[in-house]
């Protein structure tokens, strides 16, 4: 290609000088809702010492509000929206993007919200494997009519050093289990407080039962996407997501809106550390 635009972003390799913009980059972070990510490059500004905090930063992405992208140093901090549909959108321009730039050694890491299984509110849980809503390990995409379906594993070092993180932080509880990534927040993770419900709280409690039988600790709806394309692309990947509530508890995110805020810090605070810590090893 003459040129290469990556619409959801607003930006191209014509308009745009990729090495120079991006070619420093070693970490991306990627989460849900635009105002984390925000908050999340204003933080590591911070850790890594590169300017005030509670300074405004500029949205790289400006000229869109699909998604909204902030630069820190090495750290590229990307938000992905709900969904499996949106992150994948997301990640094949990101995916483009470090291409077209001509990074190397990238760790890519999602950090966000989910439903816990048998776990405490305010666990953080560092994804093993994504499974899908039958416990399987794949990601199942329709690509020209076919089925095709593709791994889901992520990169087992990287949540070891992940957890280690956590051991050193010493403020949450963080294990490392299986992820169920599901296409609805409702119906698909087994609510009964959604719109529409065609099973029985047994027939619920029997299901997320059998799900931490087989390892899943928390419910999500980005990891296998995640995972399935950062493993095509080579790219070392990880998911760390916090736990808002225990879904054998009940279905209704209760919390205080602070207890919530809080929470959510928690998976920025270990990837912050992460980053920290590996750039201190250079
Ligand atoms: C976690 O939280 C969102 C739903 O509330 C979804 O994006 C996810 O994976
Ligand atoms: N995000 C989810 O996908 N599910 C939950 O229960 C909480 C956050």
């Amino acid at each position: 290609m003459k040129e290469d635009i990556l619409y959801h972003f607003d930006l191209g390799t014509n308009t745009h000088d990729f090495p120079t913009l991006f070619g420093d980059v070693k970490f991306v972070c990627v989460g849900g809702s635009p105002w984390r990510m925000k908050a999340f490059a204003q933080y590591i500004t911070g850790e890594l010492k590169l300017g005030d905090p509670k300074e405004d930063i500029a949205n790289i992405c400006a000229g869109t509000d699909r998604y909204a992208m902030y630069k820190v140093g090495p750290v590229l901090a990307i938000s992905h929206g709900m969904g499996i549909p949106s992150i994948s959108i997301m990640l094949h321009e990101l995916i483009k993007l470090l291409y077209h730039s001509k990074c190397t050694d990238v760790t890519v890491i999602r950090i966000g919200t989910s439903g816990g299984i048998g776990m405490d509110p305010g666990s953080v849980v560092i994804t093993s494997q994504s499974v899908n809503p039958c416990f399987k390990p794949e990601f199942e995409q329709i690509v020209l009519g076919k089925t095709v379906i593709r791994s889901t594993e992520l990169d087992s070092a990287l949540a070891q050093e992940l957890v280690q993180c956590s051991q050193e932080i010493n403020e949450f509880n963080t294990v490392i289990g299986r992820t169920m990534c599901t296409l609805d927040f409702y119906e698909g993770q087994a609510r009964l407080d959604g719109a529409i419900c065609s099973y029985t709280e047994e027939e619920k409690m029997q299901y997320l039962k059998s799900a931490y039988e087989a390892g899943i600790r928390n419910i999500e709806m980005e990891s296998s996407v995640f995972a399935a394309m950062c493993n095509i692309s080579g790219l070392r990947a990880a998911v760390v997501c916090v736990t808002l509530l225990n879904r054998l508890d009940g279905d209704q995110i209760s919390s205080s809106h602070d207890v919530l805020v809080e929470y959510q810090q928690r998976p920025q605070k270990l990837v912050g550390y992460f980053i920290k810590k590996r750039l201190s090893q250079v």
